[in-house]
């Protein structure tokens, strides 16, 4: 080949190259919280993270403050393949796969390092395989921390008093039954009209985790905390298991281990994260209380844990956690 002719080669191929890159969208990757948020930040690193060591060859868009979206339409984008990754908490994907609802009962766990160990071996492993097959890749576990409860004008300390209460809680079993044994009523709403259920009146109270009492501007309405820490959970960085096909498998090993460096980040974040929002909540006037003792909450919880204890698609990793030793 002459000289000209392999420039014109070239030339070509670098043309067919370009327009292979413009022709590949961005991935979508939805996001229900707010910039700065610890999981805004390490899925933001994640992005930036791929689209290096892809060689641009996998680039993700994330949408953060959930404007593609709640969390209930997200998850049927991601499954669909409509949008092609998200980060969630747990309650919809348990609803996916059973057996993760194991890890989201309540008073199960003292902190995240107990759940982490857990989820980073082989537990984590298998659940991995049984989101896949319904339609989840998870390329990270980020922490969703401990939850607990927050009222407008009422004061919880112990557990007579969440009787008659409307609770705001995820559209999810074990959280709408949890209320219910506490002697409340459940009322599910999705995150992003929280605050506008409290403003209204819809609800007297909501559980959720510091960072998002905060960031949401749920601590604005609910002055008063009960830290129960009723359930401490984790959340999951996941990718449409129909997209995840398309990727090279040499790209694919590469988001899996940059979903691991932002979940590692992410959990970093989330310590400090906890602190501050603590910080903000007391300067806004915000009081802590913590139940003095938990036998009666883990009594009332009986009903819930003997069903999942009897149910096939929990027994089994109930009684991994519980050999764990973790208490
Ligand atoms: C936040 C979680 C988010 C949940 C939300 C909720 O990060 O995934 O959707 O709580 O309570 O802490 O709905």
């Amino acid at each position: 080949m002459n000289a000209s002719r392999k420039l014109l080669l070239a030339l070509w191929v670098s043309l067919v190259q370009a327009a292979t890159c413009q022709a590949q969208a961005p991935l979508k990757l939805w996001n229900i919280h707010p910039d700065g948020y610890p999981v805004s930040v390490a899925l933001n690193s994640f992005a930036e993270d791929v689209k290096k060591i892809t060689d641009s060859r996998v680039v993700i868009e994330v949408f953060s403050n959930g404007v593609l979206g709640d969390q209930p339409k997200a998850v049927q984008m991601v499954k669909s393949g409509e949008v092609e990754m998200a980060e969630f908490g747990l309650g919809p994907l348990s609803q996916e796969v059973k057996s993760m609802n194991a890890i989201n009962l309540p008073f199960l766990f003292a902190n995240a390092e107990q759940m982490f160990r857990l989820l980073d071996g082989a537990m984590g492993n298998q659940f991995k395989t049984r989101l896949e097959a319904g339609g989840y890749v998870v390329l990270g576990w980020y922490d969703g921390g401990a939850r607990s409860f927050y009222c407008v004008n009422k004061k919880l300390t112990g557990p007579r008093d969440f009787a008659g209460l409307r609770i705001r809680v995820q559209s999810t079993d074990i959280y709408l039954e949890l209320v219910k044994l506490l002697g409340a009523t459940p009322v599910a709403v999705p995150y992003k009209d929280v605050l506008a259920a409290f403003e209204s009146g819809k609800i007297d109270c909501a559980e959720n985790n510091l960072p998002s009492f905060v960031s949401a501007g749920h601590y604005k309405f609910a002055k008063n905390v009960f830290v129960t820490e009723h359930v401490i959970t984790p959340e999951a960085l996941v990718m449409s298991t129909k997209q995840w096909a398309k990727i090279a498998p040499a790209d694919q090993a590469k988001l899996r281990e940059a979903g691991q460096r932002s979940a590692l980040l992410m959990r970093q974040l989330w310590q400090k994260r906890v602190i501050e929002s603590r910080e903000i909540a007391i300067k806004s006037g915000v009081k802590f209380e913590a139940p003095t003792e938990f036998g009666a909450y883990i009594s009332r919880m009986k009903p819930l844990h003997q069903k999942y204890w009897t149910d096939p698609a929990t027994r089994t990793e109930l009684m991994t956690i519980l050999a764990s030793g973790i208490k």
